[in-house]
C-alpha cells in the first residue's frame, strides 16, 4: 500500500467537493442494501466514471446506470484521472469512481474489493471531511489488522499484496474537519474494473 498524508492541499481538498457537490446533484446518493437480507448500509453512495458499484438484494455488481434514476453515471472529473495518473502511474483509466458518504455513525465492515476483474490495477481512496479510522488487514479475514487515521485530504493506494486485503472504517470522528458543511466524511473509491484486452488476458 502506499499512504500520502496530507496529499491534498485545502484548495484542491475544497475545489474536490465542489466537483462532489456538482455530481451528486445529477446522480443522487442512494442507500445500498446487502445481498439477500436487504440490510441497508450506513454508508450512502453514488458513483461517477462508465461504471458505477452497486449492492442490493441480488449482489454486488459495477452497472453503467444508477439504481435509482436509471440515468448514466456522470463522467469523472478530469481532477480525479489526473490524480489517478500521478498517484497510482497505472496505464489505463480508473472506470469506476465510487463516492461515499458517512455520516458521523456510520462505518464500513472489513471487506476486500473483488468485484473487478482487473486486480493488477490498484485501489485509490481519497479521504474528504472528518477524520476516520481506517483497518487493514491481510489476505484472509483472520489475519492481524493495522489502524491508520485517514484525515481530510489523504490518499491511500491499496496496491501489490494489498489489494486484495481486508480493510474497512471503524469509525468516523465529527467535528475533526470543517471542510464540509456538515459533520461527516467523504471518500472517493477509484477502481479499474474492467481487463485490459490488449494485455492478452
Ligand atoms: O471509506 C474508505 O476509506 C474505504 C471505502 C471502501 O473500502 C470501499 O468503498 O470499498
Ligand atoms: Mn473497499
Amino acid at each position: 500500500m502506499q499512504y500520502l498524508s496530507g496529499y491534498l492541499d485545502e484548495a484542491a481538498q475544497q475545489a474536490l467537493v465542489v466537483e462532489i457537490r456538482a455530481l451528486v446533484a445529477k446522480a443522487p446518493l442512494f442507500t445500498p442494501t446487502m445481498p439477500r437480507w436487504g440490510r441497508p448500509f450506513s454508508v450512502r453512495m453514488s458513483n461517477c466514471g462508465p461504471l458505477g458499484w452497486v449492492s442490493d438484494k441480488s449482489g454486488y455488481r459495477y452497472q453503467a446506470t444508477h439504481p435509482v434514476t436509471a440515468e448514466p453515471w456522470p463522467p469523472i472529473p478530469q481532477s480525479l484521472l489526473d490524480l489517478w495518473d500521478v498517484t497510482t502511474g497505472y496505464p489505463l483509466p480508473p472506470e469506476a469512481c465510487l463516492i461515499n458518504y458517512y455520516h458521523p455513525d456510520a462505518k464500513m465492515g472489513l471487506h476486500v474489493d473483488n468485484d473487478e476483474e482487473d486486480f493488477d490495477a490498484p485501489i485509490l481512496s481519497v479521504s474528504l471531511g472528518d477524520d476516520a479510522r481506517f483497518r487493514l488487514g491481510g489476505r484472509e479475514r483472520k489475519d492481524s489488522t493495522e489502524s491508520y487515521i485517514l484525515r481530510s485530504g489523504d490518499i491511500f493506494i491499496l496496491d501489490e499484496e494489498d489489494r486484495l486485503a481486508y480493510h474497512g472504517i471503524d469509525r468516523i470522528y465529527p467535528g475533526t474537519s470543517m471542510l464540509l458543511k456538515e459533520a461527516g466524511r467523504i471518500n472517493l473509491t477509484m477502481r479499474r474494473v474492467t481487463r485490459d484486452c490488449a494485455k492478452g488476458r
